[in-house]
């Protein structure tokens, strides 16, 4: 019996990662820069155990069906792979993250899947080489590893696309992300699928790629230089563009749901009252707002008068993976 456990935040992407040149091993179109965050993370446990016949995946609490075990045993097809252990393990996630928001995170998920997996089978994997296997699990995966700004270096094959952190800690401590949980009844499109669909058919794709490094170095300058104005508008804008690739898709969709627009206006409200934030957005109609701490009680302020409280939830700059005894 081989048992280990770990805990890993989630993070949200600046500068998206949309697209995959590798769908096998999760090669990126591009590369990303996210934020690893303090108030979502997910804790698991792996224990491999000879006497079991299958592998078997608990999320909060409950036994999940063979689609989402299917997910998590690839996985742990992936780590029997590389190491001596053949034998099927049981997987026990909690997700802390709201109820009902809508977050529960792949990143963080397979995060602490690959860390939990190093832990037991003591596979002694460098934190580049665990970045490696969680991307593996799900792209954005690779760069919950590490805490505060990180960079995904795109890479050109399995050994050189890996996150890295961008070790400005002393920044990050000012800034804080302030989530707008939207209700929508639309069916979700998994961003696995939705990035798909953007690559094969959106004539905007090759746009998007030509403006994810101009933006980049924008973030990257921006973060060096501590200057909010410039990191929080090229964050704003880099999403617009993502988000923009998807209408041109065939079927075309968006994640966006009229309350994420009445999210995005408040920000611009927000910004023309002398409050500086900027919005960002993923595979679903919640909306990210970067804000300096300093602004985030008026801010919270002003959109309680347009949100139900419980829908706004703020998180600060997060740590990299933690392994639990
Ligand atoms: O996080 O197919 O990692 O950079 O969140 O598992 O590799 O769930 F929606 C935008 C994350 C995509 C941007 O995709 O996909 C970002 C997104 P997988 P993920």
């Amino acid at each position: 019996m081989h048992k280990g456990r770990a805990r890993a935040y989630t993070n949200i992407a600046l500068i998206k990662y949309w697209g995959k040149k590798d769908e096998t091993l999760i090669l990126p179109m591009n590369n990303s820069l996210s934020l690893t965050l303090n108030a979502f993370y997910t804790e698991t446990e792996v224990i491999f155990d000879e006497t079991y016949t299958q592998d078997s995946f608990y999320l909060d609490g409950e036994l999940q069906d063979a689609k989402a075990t299917s997910k998590v045993s690839q996985f742990l097809d992936i780590v029997r792979q590389l190491s001596e252990e053949k034998s099927y393990a049981q997987v026990t996630s909690k997700n802390f993250v709201p109820t009902a928001a809508g977050l529960a995170s792949s990143a963080s998920g397979l995060a602490a899947l690959a860390a939990a997996c190093n832990e037991a089978l003591d596979l002694q994997l460098s934190d580049r080489a665990l970045s490696r296997l969680a991307r593996r699990g799900s792209g954005s995966a690779c760069r919950s590893i590490f805490g505060g700004f990180v960079e995904w270096e795109q890479g050109t094959d399995d050994a050189s696309s890996y996150a890295q952190p961008l070790n400005s800690d002393d920044w990050t401590d000012d800034l804080a992300m302030l989530f707008i949980l939207v209700n929508d009844q639309q069916k979700d499109i998994s961003s696995r699928d939705g990035m798909k669909r953007t690559v094969e058919t959106s004539s905007f794709y090759p746009g998007w790629l030509e403006e994810v490094p101009k933006d980049l170095a924008i973030a990257k300058k921006a973060i060096s230089e501590k200057d909010f104005t410039t990191l929080g508008t090229v964050t704003e804008a880099n999403c617009l563009k993502m988000h923009g690739t998807t209408l041109a898709a065939v079927p075309p969709f968006t994640y966006w749901s009229p309350d994420s627009l009445k999210a995005m206006q408040a920000v611009r409200s927000l910004r023309s009252a002398g409050i500086e934030c900027y919005f960002t957005m993923d595979a679903g109609p919640n909306v990210k707002l970067l804000i300096e701490k300093k602004n985030l009680a008026q801010a919270q302020a002003y959109l309680e008068t347009l949100f139900d409280s419980a829908q706004l939830v703020s998180a600060f700059a997060g740590p990299g993976i933690e392994i639990l005894k």
